[in-house]
């Protein structure tokens, strides 16, 4: 019985548990948060211990917390990379270090694409364009200025969200982009970007949509267009990106109109790919993608219902 029990601990060890580093971009909107909060739960069902980095939003720390995660040794590291530049020389020592590296949510621009094993993401020009597509239907022909709220410079996000709503509207005259400047992902900087919007056209009266990037700067946008005494979802219509609770809630506020839906499981395909790779050398695909919708107010409840089990 004692042979046996001490076979069944040796090979228990052997499979032993994975260590992951994450360079996160740090807590900037409702679905940044959620991500982070998926990935300590699908790390903890594969038995993989996850240590998170916080970037607070700067790519100098997030670049330091790949080095400390190099000097660990850690077996894989996740990186959320705020923008798409700049990450050759850390890669570079990633690689020396053979640690495969996985993008989770934003890609990058790097002539090697072998300095990453993948990336895990939306078709974020998909995303502008179901916007688009959506407030080109809505008009019908008629007249609309559109604002539009970008998200982080220098963000792939940000640079396929712009360029999918712009293509949606390119055929339409009748749709003008008139006024576009970053909100940098979050509510605050939403909010007071929409706020000199608003002033700078005719205290918003000459504004029919804003188009943020994402949910939180859409929220702070909501929040300006009330406190200048108009409608949101009604005087300015309003089209977003993620999918959190307070979207949603704004729906059925009659506050906001549209929104595509980002699933903020990006760890869960990406610890699958590593297991796959650490246990046969598999190679994931270049890019692993994560399927974006279109909801609108007469789904937001269904939606709402769904947001506890999605990490939120
Ligand atoms: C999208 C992700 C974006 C979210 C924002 O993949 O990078 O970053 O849409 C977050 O909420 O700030």
């Amino acid at each position: 019985l004692v042979s046996a029990l001490s076979a069944a601990m040796s090979s228990a060890a052997l499979a032993d548990s994975l260590t992951v580093g994450f360079s996160q971009v740090g807590s900037e909107s409702g679905w940044r948060a959620a991500e982070t909060s998926v990935a300590k739960s699908e790390a903890q069902k594969r038995g993989i211990t996850l240590k998170i980095a916080d970037g607070q939003q700067k790519q100098e720390n997030q670049i330091k917390a790949v080095r400390s995660f190099i000097a660990q040794g850690v077996d894989a590291i996740f990186i959320a990379p705020i923008v798409q530049t700049g990450w050759e020389p850390v890669l570079e020592e990633a690689k020396d270090a053979k640690i495969p590296v996985f993008l989770l949510d934003r890609a990058i621009t790097v002539k090697d694409d072998s300095l990453y094993m993948t990336v895990v993401t939306a078709d974020n020009v998909l995303e502008g364009k179901l916007i688009g597509d959506w407030l080109v239907k809505e008009m019908d022909g008629k007249p609309c200025n559109v604002v539009e709220l970008q998200g982080t410079v220098g963000a792939s996000v940000a640079i396929d969200r712009k360029k999918g709503f712009a293509e949606a509207i390119a055929k339409t005259p009748n749709i003008k982009i008139i006024r576009s400047q970053s909100g940098d992902f979050t509510r605050s900087k939403g909010k007071e970007v929409m706020e000199s919007f608003i002033k700078a056209e005719n205290n918003g009266k000459n504004i029919c949509m804003v188009y943020a990037h994402n949910d939180d700067m859409a929220i702070g946008a909501i929040q300006a267009i009330k406190e200048a005494g108009l409608k949101p979802g009604k005087d300015i219509l309003t089209g977003s990106i993620d999918g959190v609770p307070d979207i949603y809630k704004a729906m059925l506020a009659g506050e906001a109109n549209a929104n595509v839906e980002l699933t903020p499981n990006m760890a869960g395909p990406a610890f699958d790919a590593l297991e796959k790779f650490k246990k046969d050398g598999t190679l994931p695909p270049k890019i692993v993608r994560t399927e974006s919708k279109l909801f609108l107010p007469d789904s937001a409840q269904a939606e709402l219902d769904k947001k506890k089990d999605m990490g939120y």
